[in-house]
């Protein structure tokens, strides 16, 4: 009898606000960017496009996000490809580039008290002016971050609430300072500054040690913090954030991975918002960090796209509380392994989300994670101070499964009753279990995507929109350099409308870039294609332009592409590559090529060798040694310079 009553009871855990509460709930949200993560999202047609957003920010629905960060583009690779900027050139302004605005405008309208979020991770080359380094003229970059966030209202009516300095690189505390009186004067003294994605250190320091510096910082926003704090950024009294984290593929593994830091941020330390890298997994899988996202949007040619269980376990926590909540001082770890949270509104609603992890379905990508052991264990919540005369509890539910792969996510319980103010809950390993008053908590669904399908085998763009929603045509992911639309005013015909690379000076940047620019499309595993494309070079003499199949690489590894790249020059010459460095001849000779006049290029490669035409005629050929054996197709320059592209064609063997 004794043993069935104490089988019957678990540990005991207290929830009570009756001295007081823990800090203020910022919200949880996802980054797009840091780079080029939602570049294929942009593609998805209509509904799948909308469906997308519904389960990333539709309250009530879906991962239903507080926050949205995105990356301040800087025409420069900041890890899936680049961003463009608002300002390519010093005279030149422009809010309509990237996807960026149009992310920011179809989260707000999901919901519109959604928390934005920029940070910059590279800059236009002017902002450096020629140094690779923004903080020499700093009053140049605070205007020029001031302008994003004026643009931004200005052309989007989107309030920016917080800005960043310079993503995972060094600070400086005379910009910060000066990032902060900037803003005041332009009207934005709302806007609230993070420092300094990177680690706690330095920042910390700067923080503690200078006072006007601390005045300029709200928020110390760490990234990849592993759960935890230091003592002296809490001595500092700022808000804590992770403010970029997670970073895992989204697996079940990613999905333990984000339960366990979305808990113990908080219960470790004392983060109140936690920001996920990346927001979509929508750029080709074999870039780096590939379906690295809370959900996965890969193939706007297919339309499909699948929610992984990342989505379901943010909304564990999003759908039952809100920025401004108030954690509860009694959080913590369980008995048996797991933590829970508790928050309340501060007006007697209650929510606790409990998660139970094992450390071998809950590793992030990084930093490694110490050993720990979860069992399975009975917990009684016993509900004082303002939560006592709560009667039920609405109950949510997911459970990993990892031995019979049979997962469930965010299923709806009965609610558990609670009597004399405690209720036990029977918690197995690998769950995630929210508690709640808050009742309007729905899983959302859309009929199915259509099913997986490869890249096109034919694929053609002649570039002619009139009125782009974008800047950037379909697919084409700008790995250094920008890609953008374009209009030849004074083209008698054939080549009105056409691809142009726009970035004419190395960036401020945040990986070593290619010293040519390049844009990839297609499928990774490709491997006998043909590669079709009317080059106009604008450079003279030293102008130059490629178009390339079986390209392998792009991200921050861009310097180190192999591929089968055909190169014409404004000199009169011809190429045929291994690289985009041009190290690795193949073959060369002349072509009698120009500036300022449309060729067509067509590189065929098939098994071991490679042909080449220039303008319908057979130029070249080689017996190429089979390594790449595939990769994308690309187009590209020679070095920073303007060129442009039309009547692009790829036609792959299998
Ligand atoms: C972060 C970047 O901020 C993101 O843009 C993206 O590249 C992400 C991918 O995981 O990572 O940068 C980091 C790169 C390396 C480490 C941490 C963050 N690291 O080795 O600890
Ligand atoms: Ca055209």
């Amino acid at each position: 009898l004794l043993f069935c009553f104490c089988f019957s009871r678990g540990d005991d855990y207290i929830l009570d606000d009756k001295s007081g509460l823990g800090r203020t709930f910022d919200g949880i949200g996802g980054l797009s960017g840091g780079g080029a993560t939602s570049r294929l999202l942009v593609n998805y047609a209509e509904p799948y496009r909308s469906q997308i957003l519904d389960y990333l920010f539709k309250p009530n629905f879906g991962a239903s996000l507080h926050i949205l960060k995105v990356e301040i583009g800087g025409d420069a690779q900041t890890t899936d490809g680049t961003e463009p900027s608002h300002m390519h050139y010093e005279n030149d302004e422009n809010y309509f580039r990237g996807y960026e605005w149009w992310l920011m405008k179809e989260a707000k309208k999901r919901n519109l008290n959604i928390t934005l979020i920029g940070l910059p991770w590279a800059f236009p080359g002017w902002v450096g002016n020629g140094n690779n380094w923004p903080y020499d003229f700093p009053d140049i970059t605070a205007n020029y971050v001031v302008s994003w966030i004026v643009g931004a209202k200005q052309y989007h009516d989107l309030d920016i609430h917080y800005i960043g300095i310079w993503n995972e690189r060094n600070f400086d505390n005379k910009y910060i300072k000066l990032l902060r009186y900037t803003l005041d004067k332009a009207g934005l003294d709302k806007v609230k500054i993070i420092a300094s994605d990177n680690l706690w250190e330095p920042i910390t320091f700067s923080v503690l040690h200078d006072q006007e510096l601390s005045n300029a910082v709200d928020v110390l926003g760490a990234h990849y913090p592993g759960t935890t704090t230091v003592m002296d950024a809490l001595k500092t009294g700022k808000t804590l954030w992770s403010s970029e984290d997670y970073s895992t593929f989204n697996d079940d593994i990613g999905g333990g991975c984000w339960a366990r830091i979305l808990n113990q941020n908080y219960v470790n330390g004392r983060m109140t918002a936690t920001i996920s890298w990346n927001l979509v997994a929508s750029y080709y899988e074999s870039l780096p960090f590939g379906r690295d996202g809370l959900m996965t949007a890969q193939e706007p040619w297919s339309g499909n796209y699948v929610v992984e269980s990342p989505i379901w376990i943010t909304a564990h926590t999003t759908q039952f509380t809100q920025p401004g909540w108030s954690y509860l001082q009694t959080v913590g770890h369980l008995k048996s392994g797991g933590s829970y949270v508790a928050l309340t509104d501060r007006r007697g609603n209650l929510t606790v989300v409990i998660e139970t992890m094992t450390h071998d379905h809950s590793a992030c990508i990084r930093p490694p994670l110490a050993p720990f052991t979860v069992t399975p264990q009975n917990a009684t919540f016993h509900l004082k101070g303002s939560f006592v005369s709560i009667s039920q509890l609405q109950l949510w539910k997911s459970r990993f499964d990892f031995k019979t792969k049979k997962p469930m996510f965010f299923q709806k319980l009965d609610p558990v009753k609670v009597s004399d103010g405690s209720f036990t809950l029977r918690l197995d390993v690998d769950e995630v279990y929210t508690l709640s008053t808050i009742t309007t908590a729905q899983k959302g669904t859309h009929p199915d995507p259509p099913p997986s399908a490869p890249f096109p085998k034919l694929y053609e763009d002649d570039f002619n929109v009139r009125n782009a929603s974008f800047t950037e045509a379909p697919h084409f992911a700008d790995q250094t350099g920008v890609f953008e639309y374009f209009k030849n005013l004074t083209d008698p015909g054939p080549h009105v409308y056409t691809l142009r690379q726009v970035v004419t000076q190395r960036p401020v940047t945040w990986v070593t870039d290619a010293d040519q620019t390049i844009s990839v499309i297609g499928d990774y595993l490709w491997q006998n294609m043909t590669v079709t494309c009317d080059v106009l070079i604008e450079t003279t003499k030293t102008g130059g332009v490629f178009i390339a199949a079986r390209v392998d690489k792009g991200g921050g590894n861009v310097r180190n592409t192999k591929g089968i790249f055909f190169w014409l020059f404004a000199d009169g010459t011809y190429k045929i590559t291994r690289d985009i460095k041009g190290e690795t001849v193949l073959a060369k000779g002349k072509s009698g090529a120009s500036s300022d006049t449309w060729h067509t290029l067509s590189l065929t490669v098939k098994g071991d060798s490679a042909t080449g035409m220039l303008n319908g005629s057979p130029l070249w050929e080689v017996g190429v040694v089979s390594v790449p054996k595939n990769g994308w197709a690309a187009i590209g320059t020679a070095s920073f310079q303007l060129a442009q592209f039309d009547n692009f064609a790829v036609a792959a063997d299998q």
